[in-house]
């Protein structure tokens, strides 16, 4: 199957001038674009929520930071005038809506933790950003999906599409088209002027950016872009811990040292990390505050590390009781599982 890769941010299209003067006024209206205020605000953030380990990386993930996933070598730049989202398919009435209806309509903020299916174990395609957007189910209530419907097909103005139930389009946990990320209309890189995020599932099967349709249809009926491409047609988000501190391959002197990390399963939310040196017992790491089940928990937890080489394992149990499974698992095709280990001396 065909590998879902990260870009490094840097590889853009070199089409010319004509390119290059459309980023320009894209960039330019992206610059002057005031977000409305939410008629709901996210919920406050706990004060606890940051590890206390120095090296863990932030709670909420700086625009410029956020992990990058794209089919398309360059990225597209849409005029915010140009833009509409067509909602159609099995539907009793075909909705379209422009910009400016999304900057009329009554708009949310939400923290949610983004996650890529690619990222293998202890990996990095994972962020947490402050969302503002448009509930879903709203625009799916005007369009009135037909009777046998499951699953809307977003697509992107790219090429890229994404599979995602129905149902959790339509339940209460905020699935949105978003035009803000962190205060700031969405980063050209991450969609704009409008993407989805959807809480509980991988990227791909939900987060499509710069988004122009959604297509009311069936599982039985159409495949999503991955999906062709060998990946799975549903992508729940698996349970995992993700050791930040100490690096892999580090060397420290004997005595106390600072564990850390951060730990997910979008919409189970976490309750219990441990931490396991080498093949001992499993230790119970203090949890950050939780902000919520739809944004990632950090931990932290010390270790009183003797002369030697070492593994440091984690793994999380989720808000059903569930503990991440032991068994390894390649990305391919639904997600990577096994718990991560970083191996450090100590001398
Ligand atoms: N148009 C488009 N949307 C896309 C993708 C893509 O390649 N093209 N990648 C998806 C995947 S696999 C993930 S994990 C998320 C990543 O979003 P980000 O690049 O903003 O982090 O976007 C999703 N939406
Ligand atoms: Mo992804």
């Amino acid at each position: 199957a065909a590998g879902i890769t990260a870009v490094a941010a840097g590889i853009a299209a070199t089409g010319g001038r004509l390119l290059s003067s459309a980023r320009n006024n894209v960039a330019q209206a992206r610059d002057a674009l005031r977000l409305p205020s939410p008629v709901k605000a996210a919920a406050p953030v706990p004060a606890g929520v940051q590890s206390p380990v120095p090296g863990v990386f932030p709670w909420l993930t700086p625009n410029s930071e956020f992990y990058r996933i794209d089919t398309a070598l360059s990225v597209p730049e849409i005029n915010v005038n140009d833009w509409e989202l067509r909602v159609h398919g099995m539907v009793e009435q075909e909705v379209t809506m422009n910009f400016q209806d999304l900057l009329d309509a009554e708009l949310i903020e939400s923290h949610v933790t983004l996650t890529c299916v690619s990222n293998p174990v202890g990996g990095k395609l994972a962020g947490n950003a402050k969302w503002l957007g448009l509930p879903i189910r709203e625009v799916l209530a005007k369009a009135k999906p037909k009777e046998g419907a499951d699953m809307v097909l977003s697509k992107s103005i790219d090429g890229f599409s994404a599979s995602t139930p129905l149902e959790v389009l339509q339940d209460d946990r905020d699935a949105m088209l978003a035009i803000g990320m962190n205060g700031e209309p969405l980063p050209v890189e991450h969609g704009y002027p409008v993407r989805m995020v959807v809480p509980g599932l991988y990227g791909f099967v939900s987060a499509t950016k710069w988004v122009v349709e959604l297509e009311v249809t069936r599982f039985a009926d159409a495949k999503a872009y991955w999906t062709e491409r060998g990946w799975s047609e549903r992508g729940p988000i698996k349970t995992m811990a993700r050791v930040d501190v100490p690096k892999s391959f580090a060397k420290f002197p004997p005595g106390k040292v600072a564990v850390g990390g951060t730990a997910w399963a979008q919409t189970r939310g976490i309750t219990k990390v441990e931490v396991q040196i080498d093949d001992g017992e499993w230790m119970e790491a203090t949890l950050s505050d939780e902000a919520s089940t739809i944004t990632w928990r950090q931990w932290s937890f010390e270790w009183d590390a003797t002369p030697g080489i070492h593994y440091v394992k984690a793994r999380a149990t989720d808000g059903t009781g569930e503990v991440q499974t032991e068994k390894r698992a390649d990305p391919v095709p639904d997600g990577a599982s096994g718990w991560p280990s970083v191996m450090v001396t100590v001398e």
